[in-house]
């Protein structure tokens, strides 16, 4: 245990999701070696001393889109600027999504980002990769990104008509495949022709600005589409999770469906529940603007402690940002028409403190939920744990020494992302990463940052996750339809007419 710069963290409370221990934790060559009392110090390493701090397993963003070309943009946050925000607000890893355009190869997509990502990422990351239309070849790239480039999640748009979206008889079949591979179907979900409709209506009645975003797609468009794929994947048996949960009637379909025993699992966001669409309204339009993504930040004002609500008691069950940031001068291509405004905010840098503040601060959750919705529930989705989402020896060192009582300020002329705005501003957060550790490396300290570019690892994850699949195989096979045994009709048949309208088979005559 020596010889690779090893770190020992000192005195500080190790947090995981199951418990709060005091302890040392002893790192080298990027992994955990140890966790105990009174850990001896080899020779040379360095310590950090963590006396009334605590040390937690390393934030995993489960939802970013850093440099997505979307809306005409490429989102300004690249892989590069967006980790180095990340590991400043104690994220060390991110899950992104690559995004083929209707009638791409997944394959040359997944490809495309990979360039992307990894020269520029500071921190680990995977992929997530959108079905957006649906061929045999289409099938048959899910299968090899499962089987051969590590892929185990699929996200499917029921909105973006035209661009990303997908049917209802799209989605059964690759819901259907994505069980068959082992793969978590993800959802955007949203009605997508009803927002279309609604965005015409109205802009002709003279609604152009971001409020127009809101009042074309209200919260029960989210929570019909939340309901529709829930429906499409319980009649498969199909695990489901949906992604961006942004209001109380669609967490509420959730919530009644794992009451159910639906395989569902919620996503709300950093803005979801640190935020609210109120802004929308706002007169300044920079500003109402800065908020537009979709589904979009509902006005009722208590939706975010609602749903931090449902996140503490298990009903909704990890978080992620959606982080997909655009400048003001982007935004602006939609300053007469809100259907222009590029989609997305930031949130990476910030998920943490938001949820400090929001959830552990206010006294919703304990330290340990926080760990779990932070990081070891995205580990155990996504099939990284116990590599990931824990501290634990042969886990690897991804960790932050955590002040659960110093403060800070959030504010777009302090933060490390690129955006020119942040949307939450202004915020005064308890809970503040002192020290974030990337695969063993110190990669930011005391507010400064040590990071390379490049340095991240694209992390592979295999398909059937226990925490995701378990109970779905076991309900497969206990689960089966029986047919009732019967004596064989014996009794008249009558043909049907050959002027009657024909249906099931197409034959007239079935004898
Ligand atoms: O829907 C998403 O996740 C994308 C494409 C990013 N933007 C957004 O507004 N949520
Ligand atoms: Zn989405
Ligand atoms: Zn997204």
């Amino acid at each position: 245990m020596s010889g690779c710069g090893g770190i020992l963290i000192r005195g500080g409370t190790v947090v995981n999701e199951n418990s709060s221990v005091l302890a040392d934790v002893y790192i080298e060559c990027g992994l955990i070696q140890a966790v105990g009392c009174q850990l001896p110090h080899p020779k040379g390493c360095r310590v950090i001393d963590a006396t009334g701090k605590l040390v937690l397993p390393g934030g995993i963003d489960s939802h970013t889109h850093m440099q997505f070309p979307f809306m005409g943009y490429q989102a300004v946050d690249d892989f590069y600027h967006g980790t180095k925000a990340a590991v400043a607000g104690g994220t060390t890893m991110i899950l992104d999504f690559v995004i083929p355009n209707k009638d791409e190869s997944l394959l040359a997509a997944y490809d495309k980002w990979r360039s992307w990502a990894d020269p520029k990422v500071c921190c680990d990351y995977s992929f997530h990769v959108a079905v957006t239309w649906w061929s045999e070849k289409v099938k048959d790239e899910m299968e090899i990104l499962v089987k051969k480039r590590g892929v185990n999640s699929f996200k499917m748009f029921m909105a973006y008509k035209g661009v990303f979206m997908l049917q209802d008889d799209e989605l059964y079949p690759v819901f259907c495949h994505c069980k068959k591979l082992g793969a978590i179907a993800q959802v955007h979900a949203e009605n997508g022709h009803l927002i279309a409709e609604g965005a015409k209506k109205l802009l002709s009645q003279g609604i152009t600005g971001p409020e127009g975003h809101e009042l074309c797609r209200p919260e029960q468009v989210e929570a019909e589409a939340t309901l529709r794929a829930i429906t499409i994947a319980s009649c498969i048996n199909c695990p489901l999770y949906i992604v961006h949960v942004m209001s109380k009637s669609a967490a509420n379909v959730i919530v009644n469906a794992r009451r159910e025993g639906k395989v569902v699992f919620g996503e709300p966001i950093a803005a979801s529940l640190g935020t609210d669409g109120t802004h929308y309204w706002d007169k300044d339009w920079r500003k109402a603007a800065g908020y537009v993504m979709g589904p979009p930040l509902r006005p009722d004002p208590t939706t975010p402690g609602y749903l931090m609500d449902l996140l503490a008691n298990g009903d909704l069950t990890l978080t992620g940002t959606d982080n997909c940031t655009f400048n003001g001068c982007q935004k602006a291509f939609g300053k007469d028409d809100f259907t222009k405004i590029p989609n997305g905010v930031n949130g990476v840098e910030d998920r943490m403190s938001i949820i400090w503040e929001k959830g552990v601060h206010s006294g919703k959750m304990d330290e340990n939920r926080f760990v779990a919705v932070t990081s070891t529930n995205a580990a155990k989705i996504f099939n990284l744990y116990p590599k990931k989402g824990i501290i634990a020896k042969g886990s690897d060192a991804d960790i932050v020494i955590w002040d659960p009582h110093a403060v800070r300020t959030i504010s777009a002329k302090t933060h490390h992302q690129l955006v020119d705005f942040n949307i939450f501003e202004g915020m005064v957060c308890h809970g503040v990463p002192l020290v974030t550790i990337s695969r063993g490396k110190v990669v930011y300290e005391d507010g400064i940052l040590h990071v390379m570019q490049g340095s991240g690892k694209y992390i592979p994850r295999k398909p059937f996750a226990d925490y995701v699949f378990k109970r779905i195989k076991q309900r497969d096979e206990v689960c089966l339809p029986t047919p009732v045994q019967r004596e064989p009709y014996q009794g008249e048949v009558m043909s049907p007419s050959p002027t009657t309208t024909s249906h099931h088979c197409g034959k007239q005559s079935c004898h």
